[in-house]
């Protein structure tokens, strides 16, 4: 019996002593910290594997859908490898200049012509903190254009699952969190829109990743990122609705729907251990 509540004793006190520590470290969450490294790319960038077509913001790491990757329902062309550039706008005339870059002198932007391209963009972070709540906040312009009128003007993808867009958070490579597949009916084509995911981590080190594929061969499969964060939220929070200036790209979607279909295809989401919050805002 001494021994018994000598083992109680004892695991009160760890219990005690992890309480604390968990105090402690949620006592120096800064809430006002963007805890993404390099969120906006004005911190310099590398060509991944020494390939020239592929350029990689610091900080980022990429992964891309090659002719042999298996292609997903319906459909019919292979993967292709994307160009992706971290562009620098600093002579880019209006309107794109303030259209494309959302925050400072570099956006980020994926793209090919007349071929499907499959695209994921991550970032390792050991800085959370076990039990916060966090806002992993992605904007995204997905730039999907399936013709151009005689004057220039784009022509929109008119089928929604012509892209579709995915935000995941992993642990020692256990999804914690996951958007699921979101198409064109949720992240609409040719505007600005804040993908957003919330999880709580159970250590300090979580991989967040931004995914984002074009299954059809359009004229142009390309989307551009910008100015990307993570930050301590305390509670459950709402959707919210950010301000811009962007003006957006006036388009006239006249030609008739895909002879693809128009069925809306989000693949499964995973299970969780903690309650996912996900929502997603355009920037209007
Ligand atoms: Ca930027």
């Amino acid at each position: 019996m001494k021994r018994f509540g000598k083992y109680l004793a004892l695991g009160l006190v760890t219990v005690n002593a992890v309480l604390l520590l968990t105090a402690f470290n949620l006592l120096r969450v800064d809430y006002s910290r963007n805890y993404i490294e390099n969120g906006s790319f004005e911190a310099g960038y590398y060509q991944h594997q020494g390939i020239s077509e592929v350029t990689v913001p610091n900080e980022w790491k990429i992964w891309y859908a090659e002719e042999s990757t298996p292609k997903t329902p319906s459909q019919d062309d292979p993967f292709r490898q994307p160009e992706t550039v971290v562009w620098n706008g600093t002579h880019h005339p209006e309107p794109e200049r303030s259209l494309f870059w959302q925050q400072g002198t570099y956006t980020f932007k994926a793209f090919g012509a007349w071929k499907p391209i499959w695209v994921k963009l991550w970032q390792d972070n050991s800085n959370v903190v076990a039990g916060q709540r966090y806002r992993f906040t992605v904007p995204i312009y997905p730039d999907l254009i399936e013709s151009y009128q005689w004057d220039g003007r784009k022509i929109v993808a008119s089928d929604p699952t012509s892209g579709q867009h995915r935000l995941v958070v992993t642990e020692n490579g256990r999804i914690i969190a996951d958007t699921g597949y979101l198409d064109g009916d949720d992240i609409p084509f040719l505007e600005w829109t804040d993908l957003e995911l919330e999880f709580v981590p159970q250590t300090s080190n979580v991989r967040l990743m931004v995914e984002f594929r074009g299954k059809w061969g359009l004229i142009n499969n390309g989307w551009f990122i910008d100015d990307i964060s993570l930050h301590a939220v305390a509670g459950v929070a709402t959707p919210t609705k950010r301000a811009t200036s962007t003006p957006r790209v006036i388009v006239t979607p006249t030609v008739p729907p895909s002879e693809n279909g128009t069925a809306k295809s989000i693949e499964g989401t995973h299970e969780t251990f903690f309650p996912i919050v996900k929502t997603y805002s355009r920037r209007n």
